[in-house]
């Protein structure tokens, strides 16, 4: 059976994450924008269809974009607390979300594209349905309830762009009787966009995200008609109308032709079109593109056997900052701090990884350009706590610092990375996950309300006007699972200068760096904003130890098995800092619903540490209890002595006396 393969597309994603959030967004012209690289001016990134029947498009800046659309609503990408980096965690969670929802959709084998598109083979998926029940049973059940059962469905056959809405249906009624009923193929592509029709409500149902899908015979295809009726709808190409779509499809808005490939492609042949491609002799082709002939035929005809990978995870974890223009880093000071900066967001997604992924990186690769060239180096990751990564790091670019100023740093910097690869499974059995939990916990609890909103329906015009009132929380993403790449922009704010972070609106939180005078000594670094607030003034105290003593700990140790790199003494000072204190803490409110919110396992582990540390608090009452009584005993008998004796004497004298 040829396979059948859809791709499933979230419209203006972004955007959308973000009217979840202001629920009054829906339906209204807004984008989601981030400040440019130099931070001068702020860009659009995803931008909704009420708002691009406007003109307004993606990379125009703000005074653009509100030249043609002057009631446009603008949300800004959120900043990271601890630097001026973009925060994506609230996409990545909702991406999240609606990758829950594809996996557990059975017997299909699901490859995520990108933070909001996935491709699915539903090839078993549709034998099983067809197993079902005869086809001529499926056919007149299909056309019978075909609104129902295809409310968004449209099939590229050239014509599909001119239909209006009430052209749609009987066009499928139509296909559905002519040519699934002569051609299984179209059958398994009628059940097929029936399967995505029900995963596109699902995923709207849950998460409130609308989506588009393409549905074909190979990834190419399913690609290439995926948002051909963008928004909230989908596209069947059957194999016989390719030729058609071809015709007006450019070369580089195929999968895999969109770089040099099609570009080479176009200016060889000075053609435009897939159809004018299909035009050109197999010869020529040979001769020009001798090794991608084979596969160029293929597609050319509208074939495709690349499979589909299950994946879910990256195969690494990278953080990357550039330094364009006046923003290179030329000080020590400033390469320090952003290298603390980075070393603590890269460790903290690390141990994020480590929970949803269950597994662990072995290697990382720093690397950082300045003006003369691109230096990188991996070493064993022998430890996540980030001292250890700012170790490595530093101690590799100050053997390239060739200033002579103690203060000076040159050449400039213009980029940093680090990345972590070659992943083992599982989890040191450590009580890292409480650690992420703990972290997320109290971040979740300082940020602002994330809303209510109300339920909006799956077809319902996307120029509705917006929903103001509120009726349902918004379930809170479970932020726990941050699995993907965002394709990063580099357009995130940049600074050298220490009062160019962005603090929070209360001056009270921040990020703060304190320079060492010891070029060795690198405390440097202090708890991000975050934990202020919450954690009391032990942390503080603590978390100088902790940091002394992890910094102490080996991170070059290769003998060392893993799960010995930090010693048990400082995982248990790291997770000492994070943890209630006590049964009694559990019970208060705030603590209380972060506790509700856990995992079981988590949870568990949480309240056997309480009930451990109460135990050792009893005792240690105990202990002072008696030692007091001990000693208040001690201290009577001294005071008594006198007394006592006196009496003990007396009877003795009257004893002897009566004796
Ligand atoms: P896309 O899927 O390319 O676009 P989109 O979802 O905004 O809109 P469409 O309905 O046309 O699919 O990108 C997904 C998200 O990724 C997008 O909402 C914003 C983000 N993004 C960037 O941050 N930078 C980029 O350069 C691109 C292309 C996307």
């Amino acid at each position: 059976m040829s396979r059948i393969i859809a791709l499933i597309d979230m419209d203006c994603f972004y955007a959308q994450v973000e009217q979840r959030i202001r629920p009054e967004l829906w339906g209204k012209p807004m984008a989601v924008s981030q400040i440019s690289a130099g931070g001068s001016a702020s860009i659009m990134l995803a931008i909704t269809y009420e708002a691009r029947a406007f003109g307004v498009k993606r990379g125009m800046s703000v005074k653009e974009a509100k030249k043609v659309c002057p009631s446009l609503e603008i949300c800004m990408v959120p900043n990271l607390p601890t630097m001026n980096k973009a925060d994506l965690s609230r996409y990545k969670s909702a991406s999240d979300e609606v990758f829950d929802i594809l996996t557990k959709q059975e017997s299909i084998i699901l490859e995520k594209a990108s933070v909001d598109e996935a491709y699915l083979d539903i090839t078993e998926a549709v034998e099983i349905a067809c197993n079902a029940e005869s086809s001529e049973q499926i056919i007149e059940r299909f056309m019978t309830h075909a609104a129902e059962f295809f409310p968004s469905t449209f099939i590229a056959d050239g014509e599909d762009e001119k239909l209006e809405s009430d052209q749609r249906l009987a066009r499928i009624i139509k296909w559905l009787d002519e040519d699934c009923r002569m051609d299984s193929l179209q059958l398994n592509l009628a059940i097929g966009a029936y399967l995505i029709e029900k995963i596109r409500k699902e995923i709207f149902t849950k998460t409130q995200f609308r989506c588009s899908a393409g549905i074909g015979i190979n990834k190419i295809i399913a690609k290439l008609v995926c948002a051909r009726h963008k928004p909230n709808q989908q596209t069947i190409i059957p194999p016989q109308f390719v030729a058609k779509v071809y015709e007006t499809t450019p070369i580089n808005s195929v999968r895999n032709l969109g770089g040099k490939l099609g570009k080479a492609l176009t200016d060889t042949f000075g053609i435009k079109t897939m159809a004018d491609l299909q035009m050109v002799p197999k010869e020529q082709i040979l001769h020009e593109f001798p090794e991608q002939s084979i596969w160029l035929f293929k597609i050319m005809q509208g074939n495709d056997d690349e499979p589909i990978r299950p994946r879910l995870q990256q195969k690494s974890l990278a953080i990357s900052k550039n330094f364009p223009g006046v923003y290179k880093l030329r000080s020590v000071a400033g390469v320090e701090k952003w290298v603390t900066n980075l070393s603590a967001e890269f460790s903290k997604r690390l141990y994020e990884d480590q929970v949803v992924n269950q597994r662990t990186a072995l290697n990382l690769t720093i690397s950082f350009r300045n003006d003369e060239g691109f230096y990188n180096k991996t070493v064993p990751l022998n430890s996540y706590v980030n001292i250890g990564i700012i170790n490595n790091l530093l101690s590799f670019m100050r053997s390239y610092n060739k200033a002579g100023d103690k203060e000076a740093w040159h050449p400039p910097i213009k980029n940093i990375s680090m990345s972590a690869s070659r992943f083992r499974e599982g989890v040191d059995s450590q009580t890292k996950q409480i650690t992420l939990w703990a972290e997320k916990a109290i971040q979740r609890s300082l940020t602002p309300n994330e809303n209510e909103t109300k339920p909006r329906e799956l077809n319902e015009p996307v120029t509705s006007k917006c929903v103001t009132s509120t009726e349902t929380k918004k379930k809170r993403s479970d932020s726990f699972k941050t699995v993907d790449h965002i394709p990063q922009p580099s357009t995130s704010k940049q600074s050298e200068q220490p009062e160019l972070i962005q603090l929070d609106s209360d001056d009270e939180i921040g990020y703060e760096i304190v320079s060492s005078k010891n070029e060795n000594d690198l405390k440097m670094e202090r708890r991000p904003f975050y934990y202020r607030d919450v954690v009391n003034d032990e942390f503080n105290e603590n978390y100088n130890e902790i940091q002394t003593s992890v910094n102490e700990s080996s991170m070059h140790s290769e003998q060392n098995p893993r799960e010995k790199d930090i010693p048990l003494t400082e995982r248990s000072a790291i997770m000492s800092r994070y943890m209630p204190k006590n049964l009694d803490d559990l019970k208060n409110g705030e603590i209380k619903d972060m506790i509700e919110q856990l995992p079981e396992d988590i949870k568990q582990e949480v309240m056997h540490y309480c009930t451990v540390q109460d135990a050792r608090e009893m005792k240690a009452k105990r202990t002072q209890k008696h030692e007091t009584l001990k000693r208040s005993k001690r201290k009577s008998s001294d005071t008594a002595a006198g007394p006592e004796k006196k009496i003990s004497d007396f009877f003795k004298t009257k004893s002897s006396k009566i004796g």
